[in-house]
Parts: C-alpha cells; structure tokens; sequence
C-alpha cells in the first residue's frame, strides 16, 4: 500500500494545492486602569510568552495603543478572545481583547 512518506519528489510537486485557512490576529488594546502586571500575565497565561517577551508586548500596547498577541485560526482566535475578556472581566479589568483579519 503506497504511503505518503514513500512518495519521490515527481510526485509530491504534482500533488495539487489546497488553500491555507484565513488568520487573524488576536489585538490587545490599551486602556488607562487595567494594571500592567495583569496584562503581563495574560500574555503569559493565554498567549504562552517568555515573562521578558510579555512585558515588551505589553509596554508596546501601552505606548502604542494596541498590539499584537498572536496570529491564529478563526476558531482559536475566537476562543482566545472570548477567554481573555472573560478572565479581564472577572478580575474586574477593562482590558479588551479583540481580532482582526490577518
Ligand atoms: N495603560 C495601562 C496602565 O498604565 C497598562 C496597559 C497595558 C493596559 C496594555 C492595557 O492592553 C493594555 N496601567
């Protein structure tokens, strides 16, 4: 039984080619209240940053106003959305989580 790994080269470049799913980006945004450290540990928690890369993130959406957590399928961008506000939200935060097509 043929087996892709088993496939030559002739034939992988005849296989034909099928879309890449759309991505979005999953967008913090800055805000006057929430404290820095929360948004660090969100990065940390929900985005699995580097405590050092977190902070950089999170100082670049304080100067910047809005920044980049990740790029990701619809359905994870949604869920990443959906987690973070909910968690903002009960710690009684307003940071917003929003996304936007890559
Ligand atoms: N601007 C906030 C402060 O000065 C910190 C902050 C950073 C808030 C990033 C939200 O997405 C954010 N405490």
């Amino acid at each position: 039984m043929e087996h892709r790994q088993d496939r030559g080269v002739a034939l992988e470049e005849a296989r034909p080619e099928v879309s890449k799913p759309p991505l979005f980006k999953v967008v913090l945004l800055n805000d006057d209240f929430t404290p820095m450290d929360f948004v660090v540990e969100v990065l940390q928690v929900f985005f699995r940053m580097g405590h050092d890369r977190a902070t950089q993130v999170m100082l670049h959406v304080h100067t910047r106003g809005k920044g980049v957590c990740g790029v990701f399928t619809r359905e994870i961008a949604e869920t990443k959305v959906a987690q973070v506000n909910e968690y903002s939200r009960q710690n009684e935060h307003p940071l917003k989580c929003t996304m936007e097509k890559a």
